[in-house]
């Protein structure tokens, strides 16, 4: 008899985050998010840096379900804004999620800037029972454009062209990104882990 795939929750409530983790898990796992459980609490992201951000949410929700829990903290660092917008990434047009206010801030604090160098980062949790029991990171380092390209992927992808690439993340599409990006560098050791220890 077939058992049915294990269940993997992912502690967030992006819905882009979880269609790229499901595309590239989901052969493996069922993937459900926070998005399933309204009765979660928001996990306060109090950390300074994505690891401890990425700790607070998959040990915070680890606490309140059996299963495995998977988080993922991830921003862009920009080398001429000393690594900004960072672990604030989310909220550096002043607006919680707000991708328009925040790439127009990057815009701006971008502008006239001949160092065009970042890169993407994530890093993610892997929880159970409350407790860390993993992490893994991935970074994809690229260039910052003037104005946003492309209509696919979610964030900042519209002004981010990938080192070795001509086109954004947005411009690119899920299918071209989810084999560079720095989720699915993170994703590729979550799997070999898994395949030993799981
Ligand atoms: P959760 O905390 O619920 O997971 P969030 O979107 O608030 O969702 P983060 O705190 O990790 O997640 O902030 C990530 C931000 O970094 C995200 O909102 C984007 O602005 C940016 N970001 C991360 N990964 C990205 C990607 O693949 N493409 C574009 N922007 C990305």
């Amino acid at each position: 008899m077939l058992s049915a795939a294990p269940r993997l929750i992912v502690a967030t409530r992006n819905a882009h985050k979880t269609a790229e983790i499901r595309s590239m898990l989901g052969g493996r796992f069922e993937v459900v998010d926070a998005t399933a459980f309204p009765e979660f609490p928001e996990i306060e992201e109090t950390g300074t840096t994505f690891l401890e951000n990425a700790r607070l949410k998959a040990e915070g929700i680890s606490r309140l379900i059996d299963g495995w829990v998977l988080s993922d903290d991830s921003g862009l660092e920009v080398d001429a804004l000393g690594g900004a917008p960072g672990v604030w990434s989310s909220s550096y047009g002043g607006e919680e999620g707000n991708n328009e206010k925040n790439n127009a801030r990057l815009m701006t604090e971008m502008a006239g800037k001949t160092e065009r160098g970042g890169r993407f980062v994530c890093t993610m949790v892997l929880a159970k029972d409350g407790k860390e029991r993993a992490n893994f990171s991935g970074a994809v380092e690229g260039d910052i454009i003037d104005e946003p390209r492309g209509s696919e992927g979610f964030g900042y992808d519209p002004l981010f062209i990938p080192t070795g690439y001509d086109r954004t993340f947005s411009e690119l599409g899920d299918a071209v990104k989810n084999t560079l990006s720095h989720r699915s560098r993170a994703l590729s050791q979550i799997t070999a882990w898994l395949d030993i220890n799981f």
